[in-house]
């Protein structure tokens, strides 16, 4: 796990140097977001403190001053201990459990919380069920556990969710990966959902860490793909001793052999068939945390990254006839920074430069720093340190991540979910912590990321693990929640200085509400930003389908152009901002 090796950035700036270039950014930072919020009427309440924003020097950078995100979990009524259902056995599936995905589950347009729930396990009793639930969210940003979402069907160990409309009735459906078995739950429209496991034969057993929805074979069917972790169960359990010589720590992953993920094609009648062997999608045996489906070489075809832990990287092609070849050694993504295999957790994708095209950002163990892949078109360049997402992360072991424009002003900065895996982190050295906090880096918008150490709530310190992403409150802002193991999870709301923003809730030709691949391009005063919709990304679950754009000042967008997977193109121009817009491929 690359203890203890040397690290330096690539960029020789001395210190000194890097405090006076962001002294000066920082100051072109402040009068950009101003001119970026002050239209809007928040802004006109809460003028910006321009006499605070230049002092370069000062603890909190200038730009702090716009992104803000003020922890509303009791408010939102989403208190509640999301256990790992351990008793301090340590059992080895406990340090992945468990995140959540953001669904639309009853259709009104407001997006619910799907919490997956580990269950007590091989000698742990709890006095009380430990169930997974579904809250809804009454539009305001507030939430309601909704008791019989699922009949009283519960899950195995439960560790992460998929949002998918497999069956094109434009409700999104949930697939829960698991220690056990998995379940696929069909929603029936209303917010209720129904156990289609068994009839539609995707009861993948072992244990999962997750799953990706996507259209593999351009049928407009969504495909499932199933990540597993490795071989590890009740009866192969081994115990490894605690530093400290009384109790259990966490076992390394290498005593357990690695698992195999498995693809299944969707038939359009509520089966699947397992086409893992025959398309080549699980070419090695892994430990895979996290997956994103995205057409990264732009040839149509929606690929696959997978991020494998203490083992290379996927980056599985779509050859476009049914089957798919691992191309991370050729185009530089199976390895991090230090050449060798990285602990890869959980991945944030998004155009963060402009490019149009996807790039990948890689969270990792500590001491190891966090890998932005940059996407180059048919290669990928690691930019982790001049990019400067590599000295921030470097103590930090990160499971959730996304790329997403926290200020509304059309530019994706980074967020990470931290938290170890071992109670004993920190004994012997200063750094690392089991218990971390997130970090939110900004994009300055040249390329360069700088953490901000004063957006996130200084107390939320927790041993983190999903990281989902929504407008939960309908603000136009992207609020974030986090969920952390064995504690309360944190729904993060966004706060910072308003700007103006725009989503697409799009539905394609199939009926499909989660027409993942589907790519947004913005045109906003001559400026190009592309977002596409995510299949996957960050850990033990997925956000929004709605794709946003932050606007900054400008009130309108001047083209909005749709490249749908069908292939089919759809332009709108002169959209004006602040409202979601509900667009549907036409037939
Ligand atoms: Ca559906
Ligand atoms: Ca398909
Ligand atoms: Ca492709
Ligand atoms: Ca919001």
């Amino acid at each position: 796990m690359n203890e203890g090796h040397p690290f330096r950035t690539s960029s020789g700036q001395s210190y000194m140097n890097r405090i006076a270039a962001f002294a000066r950014l920082a100051v072109v930072a402040a009068l950009s977001a101003c001119v970026a919020g002050c239209n809007s009427a928040r802004a006109r309440r809460n003028p910006l403190p321009l006499a605070v924003n230049v002092r370069p020097l000062s603890a909190a950078p200038a730009i702090a001053s716009n992104v803000r995100f003020t922890d509303i979990t009791d408010q939102a009524g989403l208190s509640f201990i999301q256990s790992h259902g351990g008793c301090g056995m340590r059992y080895f599936v406990e340090q992945v459990a468990a995140g959540a995905a953001v669904i639309d589950a009853n259709g009104d347009g407001f997006p619910d919380l799907y919490f997956p729930q580990p269950k007590p396990i091989g000698v742990c009793k709890y006095p009380y069920p430990l169930k997974h639930r579904l809250f809804l969210n009454d539009g305001h940003g507030r939430f309601r556990l909704s008791p019989n979402a699922f009949g009283g069907i519960d899950t195995d160990y439960g560790i992460s969710a998929a949002v998918g409309d497999y069956d094109n009735d434009g409700h999104p459906d949930l697939y829960v990966s698991c220690y056990g078995q998995n379940k696929l739950f069909h929603n029936r429209g209303d917010g209720t959902f129904e156990d289609v496991t068994q009839k539609a034969g995707v009861a993948v057993g072992g244990f999962s860490t997750g799953a990706v929805w996507f259209d593999y074979d351009g049928d407009g069917l969504l495909d499932l793909y199933v990540l597993r972790y490795c071989d590890w169960s009740l009866k192969n359990d081994i115990p490894c001793p605690a530093p400290d010589g009384k109790g259990r720590d966490v076992c390394n992953p290498r005593i357990y052999d690695p698992s195999t993920n498995k693809l299944f094609h969707n038939n359009g009648n509520g089966t699947f068939t397992d086409v893992t062997a025959k398309s080549g999608a699980a070419p090695e045996k892994r430990r895979s945390l996290s997956a994103a489906a995205v057409d990264f070489d732009g040839d149509g075809r929606l690929d696959l990254f997978v991020a494998n832990d203490l083992g290379p990287n996927y980056l599985l092609h779509n050859n476009g006839d049914g089957t798919f070849s691992d191309q991370a050694m050729q185009q530089g993504v199976a390895f991090g920074i230090t050449g060798g295999n990285q602990a890869n957790m959980g991945l944030a994708v998004g155009d963060y430069n402009d490019s149009g095209r996807t790039s990948v950002c890689v969270t990792t163990f500590s001491k190891e720093p966090y890998t932005l892949y940059r996407n180059d078109g048919g290669f990928f360049t690691d930019v982790s340190a001049p990019t400067g997402v590599a000295q921030p992360t470097l103590p930090f072991l990160g499971f959730g991540a996304g790329f997403f424009d926290s200020r509304n002003i059309g530019r994706l900065d980074l967020f990470f979910a931290n938290g170890h895996v071992s109670p004993y982190a920190g004994m012997k050295d200063r750094l690392p912590r089991y218990k971390e906090r997130n970090q939110l880096l900004l994009n300055e918008g040249n390329a360069h990321f700088t953490e901000n150490l004063t957006a996130l709530p200084k107390n939320d310190v927790k041993v983190h693990r999903g990281a989902c992403f929504a407008d939960f409150d309908g603000d136009g802002r992207i609020d974030v929640l986090v969920t952390a193991t064995n504690d309360n999870p944190t729904l993060l709301h966004n706060d910072s200085t308003n700007a103006n923003w725009l989503f697409l809730d799009l539905t394609d030709k199939h009926g499909c509400c989660t027409p993942v691949g589907t790519r947004c391009v913005a045109t906003i005063n001559g400026r190009k930003l592309t977002r596409v919709v995510l299949g996957g990304g960050s850990y033990g679950g997925s956000s929004d389908y709605r794709v946003h754009f932050g606007l900054g000042k400008a009130s309108a967008v001047e083209k909005l152009e749709v490249q749908w997977m069908s292939g089919a193109k759809q332009t709108l121009t002169n959209v004006p901002a602040n409202q979601v817009i509900k667009l549907k491929e036409a037939h």
